[in-house]
């Protein structure tokens, strides 16, 4: 299906500034045309556009909660338009808060169709903070709670809310991937939440290929799947272009690995490449990593696999 690239050059729910070059840098770094070399036919739509990052304190434990809401109104809108007219959107952030826009219009597509949803969130950070747990009061670091109905009622239900007024998204749809970086009391609340994390230290037991197969099963045939791709899911050696990187991520074969057996599962229907900043990069490598990376994650391999045979488990 047709893929449509909708930037949203913001760092209005981060802590340090620089991500809302990250649109442009993964143009730069070729990302169209490298969909296009797999034979995808996609759209650029161009940038969105929302309020300018006032860069002030927290209120209230959050930041910018107006201009957070405004701009993920506006990603709401452009990714709901584009699964209407059937297409794939990506989004092109953008600090992470976007996600909630992005993955809110996802879960009203679903809801409407009675389609499953399942979200693969990949991050070095839970991103399910509230304003009562959050060190920082940055958005960035609690658009998973507010998709899970804790946050503040414009956010939690983002143009009208779910047809049920239900959250956007249930823990049981929901998979976080690669965590390395989470807040005393948001710990305390994703094991509330019964959430299903593969943390760093999952991930160096079993090995990346039984955490994607675990994070994959059990997906139904028609299940619309959702990548987050916060760009700090990385190891920061290898992708330093991120405002708050976290050592010890997957490195690049791992990483490959985790994009081609999202791939494999044919399911992949929207993404958010979240996080990226150019500023703080050296020479866009991080951005043309980023390009590489989803490459996969559309199906690029070395050679023309044959469905990957059932290894035992
Ligand atoms: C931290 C950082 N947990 C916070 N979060 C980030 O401020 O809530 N999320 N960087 O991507
Ligand atoms: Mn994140
Ligand atoms: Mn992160
Ligand atoms: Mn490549």
């Amino acid at each position: 299906r047709p893929i449509a690239l909708i930037g949203a050059p913001t760092d209005i729910g981060a802590g340090v500034r620089g991500a809302s070059m990250g649109p442009e840098a993964l143009r730069v770094a070729g990302l169209q045309a490298a969909l296009q070399g797999h034979g995808l036919q996609s759209f650029d739509r161009g940038n969105l556009s929302g309020p300018a990052n006032p860069w002030q304190a927290p209120v209230q434990g959050y930041r910018h909660l107006p201009e957070v809401v405004q701009w993920n109104q506006r990603v709401f809108d452009a990714v709901s338009a584009e699964l209407r007219l059937g297409h794939l959107p990506i989004l092109l952030g953008g600090d992470h808060c976007l996600g909630l826009g992005s993955i809110s219009a996802v879960a009203r597509h679903c809801a409407a169709r009675g389609q499953p949803l399942r979200v693969l969130w990949l991050d070095a950070h839970a991103d399910f903070n509230t304003s009562a747990l959050t060190p920082s009061g940055n958005l960035h670091g609690m658009p998973m709670a507010c998709l899970c109905g804790l946050g503040p009622g414009p956010l939690t239900q983002l143009a009208g809310g779910m047809p049920g007024g239900g959250p956007a998204l249930r823990a049981q749809q929901i998979r976080l991937i690669g965590v390395r970086s989470v807040d005393p009391g948001e710990k305390r609340l994703v094991h509330q939440q019964g959430l299903e994390v593969f943390d760093m230290r999952y991930i160096d037991e079993a090995g990346m290929r039984q955490t994607m197969q675990q994070a994959l099963a059990g997906l139904d045939a028609d299940c619309h799947l959702h990548v987050s791709f916060d760009v700090d899911f990385l190891d920061p050696d290898i992708a330093p272009g991120v405002g708050t990187p976290v050592p010890g991520g997957p490195g690049y074969r791992e990483a490959q690995l985790c994009m081609e057996m999202i791939a494999d599962s044919g399911r992949l229907a929207s993404l958010d490449i979240v996080e990226l900043n150019p500023a703080l990069d050296l020479r866009n490598r991080t951005a043309l990593l980023a390009v590489d990376l989803v490459e996969s994650l559309f199906g690029k391999s070395t050679l023309m696999r044959v469905p990957p045979p059932e290894i035992g488990t």
